[in-house]
């Protein structure tokens, strides 16, 4: 599909190829682990390889060798060929896709199902044929019209049941590829108007539907990591899936902590007001980051633009909070990115990728040399050392109470004031930038 493009290498800092890696070296062993396997790249199929450049106000833009807009089974297989070619190509181990950009739908669930079989069928020969695997697959329960009110938060208990039997569908196709993670983002999973809507119930049913998930997957004898990502708005005014904090306060008061972790995507964290790394950070302190959607938005446009990322700052602070926490697991950096629409050119598809994968190897060279050096985690640790000892240490310990911090507060008098220091750390976090 791509025959002018050749398997893109490592050609270290000083290459200008654009069609080179300058910073990603796969094998290079950083702080015990592979670039590859800190990183755990993924490529999407939706976007990469259904993304025409339409969006809300135009129609496609772009023409693509490898799809000829027809909805055959042909057709779709083709497109594989491609994502495949792409992924050896660029030396990225891993894939992701939703059922319903993988495989067309049919003219009922049985016959969607049943194509979607001939496909999973496809795609397991290709992973054979590449030694490629899955990162993930989900479900699509929002571009149907059947979804506008939502699928698993639908009014209407037939959508529901329908939302159900797809979910159940990828959790067995994707048991079948071996995928390392369920993905479920809840596209219209919230709601427009307080007027028709009760949330309570609604949410009471996102609950159940996760429960059914939880013990669907057991039952089949999957061990694939179930990940919820969250998102505040857009296409519903209020999502129930907020942010990071608040999917991990749904988990909990609905029991489902110990079965779900979170895919982030940092798009939907700046829609939530929350800087880029906010959400992986929160995730990942409390043990719940399984995977990140690793794209951008634009702060001038407001929406989910889905850009690759582009801000080596960005990507130091994520690769840092990522080695901080040994890794992923399950999880990977997947590509859930677009080009521009006016980016109509097959090789913009590569460069695109080059530049995200890139982009994250430097940040992962960058945080490496943070971490190693230590100079702003021992400012940081010097800044809370007063729970190191004493009163703070009780607090930590859980056998503080207000008597005895009332007693400790009167015995010290006012609180000498203490610098946050902020424009030093930022000076001395733009050495490794
Ligand atoms: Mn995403």
């Amino acid at each position: 599909m791509f025959p002018n493009v050749n398997k893109i290498k490592y050609a270290g800092p000083d290459s200008v190829d654009p069609m080179s890696y300058r910073y990603y070296n796969s094998s290079e062993v950083i702080m015990g682990k592979t670039m590859q396997e800190w990183c755990r790249f993924s490529i999407c199929n939706w976007h990469t390889f259904r993304g025409k450049g339409a969006d809300p106000f135009g129609f496609p833009t772009m023409t693509r060798v490898f799809d000829d807009e027809s909805n055959s089974m042909e057709n779709c297989k083709r497109r594989i060929d491609a994502m495949f070619e792409m992924l050896v190509k660029l030396d990225v181990p891993y894939y992701t896709f939703h059922d319903r950009d993988v495989s067309p739908e049919g003219k009922n669930l049985e016959e969607s199902n049943k194509m979607l079989d001939e496909i999973v069928d496809y795609l397991e020969m290709k992973q054979k044929e590449t030694g490629k695997k899955l990162l993930w697959a989900t479900q699509n329960l929002f571009s149907h019209a059947r979804y506008m009110n939502g699928g698993a938060t639908n009014p209407d208990a037939n959508v529901f049941a329908y939302a159900c039997a797809q979910a159940k569908k990828v959790l067995e196709i994707n048991h079948k590829l071996g995928g390392e993670n369920v993905v479920f983002w809840g596209g219209r999973e919230g709601y427009q108007s307080v007027l028709n809507t009760d949330v309570k119930r609604e949410m009471d049913h996102m609950a159940a539907f996760f429960k059914m998930v939880v013990d669907y997957k057991a039952k089949i004898g999957s061990n694939a990591q179930l990940l919820i990502e969250p998102k505040p708005r857009e296409p519903t005014k209020h999502q129930y899936d907020y942010d990071a904090q608040t999917v991990i306060g749904f988990l909990y008061t609905y029991g489902l902590q110990d079965h779900f972790k979170l895919n982030i995507e940092p798009n939907h964290t700046t829609l939530a007001g929350h800087d880029y790394e906010h959400d992986i950070l929160v995730s990942s302190k409390f043990g719940m980051l399984g995977s990140v959607d690793c794209n951008s938005g634009d702060p001038l446009l407001g929406w989910d633009t889905d850009m690759f990322c582009t801000d080596i700052k960005k990507t130091t602070l994520v690769m840092k909070i990522i080695m901080e926490s040994g890794g992923f697991a399950t999880g990977g950096l997947n590509f859930d990115c677009k080009v521009r629409r006016e980016s109509t050119e097959d090789r913009d598809l590569f460069i695109g990728h080059i530049g995200g994968i890139d982009n994250f190897a430097r940040g992962l060279r960058n945080a490496a040399k943070i971490i190693n050096d230590g100079v702003m985690d021992g400012m940081v640790k010097e800044r809370y050392s007063t729970f190191d000892e004493g009163f703070g240490k009780t607090v930590e310990d859980g056998k503080a109470t207000l008597e005895s911090a009332a007693e400790y507060a009167a015995s010290v008098g006012e609180p000498k004031q203490t610098s946050g220091r902020q424009e030093e750390y930022e000076m001395i976090f733009n050495r490794y930038v």
